[in-house]
């Protein structure tokens, strides 16, 4: 299998924590859904994946909500963890773990993060006054208002003054350019890394408030009363809390730190491309290999969100459509490093185009004709055709590698045009090869059924690479196909399926749906 390693070896994956929240939508769901993909894909490749979400549970938007509520925070957040779990669910994220901050053995750790720093002398106490974002949690200097509101969410802030914790981000500004430059792999796509560098760097990094006293809902100091960590230093030391650091709860610090990639939206990059290392270096701890900001799902061209409720319900497009469905065209309808406008209509075009007229079409024409000419068993006796199989079978080999490369980038969208590519191949070789008319005459029944091994394998192939896309339905197509055994659920090799499968017809995976047009 390409891409497999010679040992075990391992990949740490995260998405970000999720606010609690109970009006999530597909775009929430999008980077979890990459995430899920992409933590399957390297499991099939023999790595030991650590895959890990979670819940983001601190701060002062929560309290406010709970007072609203009449209820305690950590009543609040309980039952939308549930359904943030539940939706997890429902999309079929295989997460390893899943870590809520409002989780003691996480907050015990946080503290002890917080007095290291302090202790490191990367933190000192001073009086915070400026703006601040509730929604976003996040504090902003006058001169980067944007028309006076929130340059991320655009709207209100409020002026804030208190005594407060500042780490030292201004020391490190050097280091983080040269960081940039020296691993230029580190953040991903490259927009991001010039967004980072003219906007924040470049102009100069200010020290940033990290402690909060006008509010509780939070993991206290536990050398200053009164002071709670601000909940991006809480939300941040979740990717390092959850694998046993600084506690003995969980476990895997050892084994899987540093991450291969923490997978964030563009608009927390920055807390991850600055902050995040800042805190890291001062604890003494390697940074993550990789940090991908993708892009934002938008609607009519506004950003789906919570607050403007305009976003579509993943549950009701499930039942719709399948989740299977709803993942692959998540991630094949748009590049994952750019912002994507989505509608039902290109949901549509995306089955019928690819799905129904490609996948679908090639399984039900390949299993019903093998079940018809050879009544659902080929021989093994095969007469190739080099000038119409050879072609094909060279471009299963070259779609691997694409496929394989695109993953690596995380070109989710590229992975899965590789895949559609060669269906098309072998939807074309059909039609070259004409199996109705080799099926008239007897003494062609060895090539008739080399054909037909063909096409399977094809179908083989795309299962494979699809698997950790829609893995319930790569799962039918490998009963409908035969590939019954482990080995034909997972090699990308050509010529795994055994010759004489046993071919069952299956309903129809994905049907064309009918628009108006
Ligand atoms: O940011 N399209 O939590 P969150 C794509 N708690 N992605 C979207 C999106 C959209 N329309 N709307 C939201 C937080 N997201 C913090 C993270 S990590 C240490 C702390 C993405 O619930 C958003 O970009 O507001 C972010 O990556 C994720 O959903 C969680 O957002």
């Amino acid at each position: 299998m390409p891409n497999t390693p010679e040992k075990k070896e391992t990949f740490y994956i995260s998405t970000p924590i999720y606010y609690p929240s109970a009006s999530l939508h597909i775009g929430n769901t999008y980077c979890t859904v990459a995430a899920d993909v992409m933590a399957r894909y390297k499991r099939q490749r023999g790595y030991d994946v650590f895959f890990l979400t979670g819940t983001d549970e601190h701060g002062q938007k929560i309290e406010d909500i709970a007072k609203k509520e009449d209820v305690t925070p950590l009543e609040f957040v309980d039952g939308i963890v549930a359904g943030i779990r539940d939706l997890w669910s429902l999309m079929n994220i295989s997460y390893d773990r899943f870590i809520r901050t409002t989780d003691p053995a996480h907050m015990r750790s946080v503290q002890k993060i917080f007095r290291d720093l302090y202790d490191n002398g990367d933190l000192y106490k001073g009086v915070y006054k400026g703006k601040y974002c509730k929604p976003c949690e996040s504090f902003w200097t006058e001169t980067q208002l944007a028309d006076g509101k929130c340059p991320d969410c655009g709207r209100e802030v409020s002026d804030a003054e208190e005594e407060a914790y500042f780490l030292r981000l201004s020391k490190y500004q050097e280091r983080l350019i040269e960081l940039y430059e020296s691993v230029p792999d580190f953040l991903q796509p490259e927009s991001r890394k010039n967004e980072m560098l003219n906007n924040f760097l470049r102009p100069g990094l200010e020290d940033l408030c990290v402690s909060r006293t006008s509010f509780t809902w939070g993991i206290p100091v536990d050398f200053d009363e009164g002071h709670v960590v601000y909940v991006w230093i809480d939300a941040l030391s979740n990717y390092i809390t959850a694998l046993g650091y600084n506690n003995n709860i969980y476990d895997g610090f050892e084994k899987y730190w540093p991450a291969n990639v923490h997978f964030v939206g563009k608009e927390i990059v920055r807390f991850h491309a600055i902050i995040w290392p800042v805190m890291l270096w001062s604890l003494g701890l390697p940074l993550p290999e990789k940090i991908f900001g993708h892009g934002w799902l938008t609607f009519e061209g506004k950003k789906m969100s919570k607050s403007s409720g305009n976003g579509a319900d993943p549950y009701a497009l499930a039942e719709k459509y399948g989740v299977d469905v709803l993942r692959y065209v998540l991630l094949r309808a748009f590049p994952f490093g750019n912002d994507g406008d989505w509608s039902e209509k290109l949901l549509v075009s995306v089955i019928n185009s690819d799905l129904a007229n490609k996948l679908g079409n090639l399984l039900s024409r390949t299993v019903s004709m093998t079940e018809k000419y050879f009544n659902s068993r080929l021989l093994d006796d095969f007469t190739s055709d080099p000038s119409l199989d050879e072609p094909l079978i060279s471009a299963y080999a070259e779609t691997v590698r694409e496929f394989d490369a695109a993953m690596e980038r995380f070109d989710f969208q590229g992975a899965l045009e590789a895949v559609i590519a060669q269906l098309s191949r072998a939807n074309k070789y059909i039609d070259d090869t004409a199996p109705w008319i080799l099926a008239k005459e007897p003494s062609n029944r060895p090539r008739l059924s080399s054909v037909l091994y063909n096409l399977l394998e094809n179908l083989r192939l795309a299962a494979v690479l699809l698997t950790p896309f829609m893995p319930t339905a790569a799962k039918e197509i490998f009963a409908q196909i035969g590939a019954d055994s482990e080995e034909s659920q997972t090699s990308a090799v050509f010529g795994t399926l055994p010759a004489k499968a046993n071919v069952r017809r299956g309903e129809n995976l994905f049907p064309r749906i009918q628009t108006e047009e």
